[in-house]
């Protein structure tokens, strides 16, 4: 619940920033939409919870898929958003329906989802964890980003880690040891920022036993290789270089703020 609010404060606040802020943050924001969630409950309620189908869908973009030239390319932005984050919502669409009653309940949403991530079979994991990331993803990334962050979160960034440089330094170098696929993050843990990583698709919101990074992401970056491999083949590093050429700081700032 906690989660919940914490969400729609973010929508409420985000309403007001900028208009790529607005575009980026409704993006986002349309995956853990109320209006899902409801016409989830109704379709449980009408089928009383049996064999309903989810309800999870793929987020337009706000931008166009050549938009983000000549730092993330036209045909990886088609293939990545139209094949790849599509697949992970229909599959997760295909897992819910077969889930026990019990668990039917809990996956009316994806932080509902991560928060007992334990209890559901690793095909939601997977998928569940692969929509959320992608989706948030696509909203800290605009044409024309990039620069400083400004407010409240580039003080943070600059009290942390004692410069945007330092700060993009461990960042990239996260991002460059993460082994295989998965993601780098930039996360709130404790009222504090934190940089880390999580393999495949799972990410810092979910509760899972271990140690992994847990915490309140801010910035997420995209290391499997489709995410780079088109345009730059094996050179996680080059791909890591362009994606500070479209960070959306005001996107990233505002989840940083909620
Ligand atoms: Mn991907």
């Amino acid at each position: 619940m906690e989660n919940n609010n914490t969400r729609r404060n973010f929508i409420k606040q985000t309403a007001i920033l900028s208009t790529g802020t607005i575009i980026g943050s409704s993006l986002f924001n349309s995956v853990l939409a109320a209006e899902n969630t409801l016409k989830v409950e109704n379709q449980v309620m009408e089928s009383e919870s049996e064999n309903f189908q989810g309800n999870y869908s793929l987020p337009k973009l706000s931008y166009a898929y050549d938009a983000l030239e000549p730092h993330i390319d036209k045909a990886t932005m088609e293939i990545h958003h139209g094949k790849h984050h599509q697949a992970y919502v229909t599959n997760l669409n295909k897992s819910i329906e077969t889930l026990d009653n019990n668990l039917v309940e809990h996956s009316k949403s994806l932080e509902s989802i991560f928060e007992k991530m334990s209890k559901f079979p690793e095909a939601i994991r997977n998928n569940g964890g692969g929509h959320y990331n992608h989706s948030l993803f696509w909203s800290i990334m605009k044409p024309n980003g990039g620069g400083t962050p400004k407010g409240k979160l580039g003080d943070a960034i600059t009290t942390t880690f004692g410069s945007l440089d330092e700060f993009k330094k461990q960042f990239s170098d996260a991002s460059m040891k993460r082994f295989g696929s998965g993601w780098a993050w930039l996360v709130v843990q404790d009222g504090k920022l934190v940089i880390g990583s999580t393999a495949n698709q799972d990410n810092p919101l979910m509760r899972l036993r271990g140690k992994g990074l847990k915490g309140k992401p801010v910035l997420a970056l995209d290391v499997w290789e489709h995410a780079y491999y088109l345009k730059n083949q094996n050179r996680r590093a080059d791909y890591i270089a362009s994606f500070w050429n479209v960070v959306n700081w005001e996107a990233a700032e505002a989840l940083f703020n909620s």
